[in-house]
């Protein structure tokens, strides 16, 4: 007899030290001094989440008045996996090589990227990653790819001076990464870059990309991008995003 027990996507939970035994770490802070009473706050407000047996297995001191806490606990609920959906970018991914023989055969001319970091964010490292000749994880960014014109602004960039470099360049497509997302801070940043482009009537000659690792298609879509990408995402994706979508509203 099959002793190993199977997993059933219809009813699948966290999974500790045995299958579907529930076991789930938390960690948070309460604004309340270190001490037993605040262990024993973060154990009964486990349990009001909802978990089995909440076991508070760590706690330290922050600083006058506020305790950090790492908790076990179980959880009682399932999720059907199989009824899971998620809007992702639709385009099969492409290599480097592939992505300059198809702008060769397709395009017939360079194709000119401009990125940056936009607003008040100052993280760098996700539009290098993309677009910076190294690349990143060893996927190459944009500036090595061939029949590619890469413009990387950095970070800090205002939205007046991503659009102006857009239309001074006559961008086929931008590139805006958002890293901080505190208080949704992200979204009028995104939101207000699609306005400036809609006022200077470019929006729909533009391919329009966010990315970042709290961003997703779905978000971008909703934001008024053409795609999202979010954490795992290289310059290939985003470039034969870029390519393909040129073709197919005929940006050419
Ligand atoms: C390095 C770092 C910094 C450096 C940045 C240096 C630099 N030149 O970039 C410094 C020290 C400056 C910094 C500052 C701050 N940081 Co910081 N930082 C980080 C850290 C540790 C790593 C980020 C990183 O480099 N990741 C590596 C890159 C490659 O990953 P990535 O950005 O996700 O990019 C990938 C994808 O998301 C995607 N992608 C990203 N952008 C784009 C764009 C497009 C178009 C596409 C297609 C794809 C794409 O592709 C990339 C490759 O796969 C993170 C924590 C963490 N471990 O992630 C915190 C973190 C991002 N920072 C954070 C914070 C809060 C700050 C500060 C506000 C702190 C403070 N109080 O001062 C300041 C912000 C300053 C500002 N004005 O922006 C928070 C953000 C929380 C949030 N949800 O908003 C984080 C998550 C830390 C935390 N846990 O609290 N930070």
């Amino acid at each position: 007899m099959d002793k190993v027990q199977k997993v059933d996507l219809t009813k699948i939970k966290p999974y500790g030290d045995t299958l579907n035994d529930g076991m789930v770490q938390l960690s948070f802070t309460l604004p309340v001094p270190y001490g037993e009473e605040a262990k024993e706050a973060a154990r009964i407000l486990a349990g009001q989440m909802g978990f089995e047996e909440p076991n508070v297995v760590h706690s330290s001191n922050l600083g006058k008045g506020y305790t950090h806490f790492i908790v076990y606990g179980k959880s009682t609920h399932t999720i059907d996996f199989t009824k899971i959906e998620v809007p992702k970018v639709e385009v099969d991914s492409m290599t480097m090589e592939e992505v300059e023989e198809y702008i060769r055969g397709n395009i017939k001319r360079e194709v000119t990227i401009v990125g940056a970091c936009t607003g008040t964010d100052a993280h760098t490292v996700g539009i290098d990653a993309i677009m910076n000749m190294k690349g990143y994880a060893g996927h190459f960014g944009l500036e090595r790819y061939k029949m590619v014109r890469a413009i990387n602004m950095g970070s800090q960039v205002p939205n007046e001076e991503l659009v102006a470099k857009a239309i001074e360049e006559k961008a086929d497509a931008i590139l805006v990464s958002q890293v901080v997302t505190q208080k949704n801070v992200h979204i009028p940043n995104l939101t207000q870059l699609v306005e400036l482009l809609e006022a200077e009537g470019i929006r729909d000659k533009i391919v329009l990309c966010c990315g970042g690792p709290r961003i997703n298609h779905e978000l971008a879509k909703e934001l008024g991008y053409d795609a999202g990408f979010g954490t795992g995402s290289y310059a290939n994706d985003v470039a034969s995003f870029i390519v393909t979508e040129i073709v197919k509203r005929n940006l050419i």
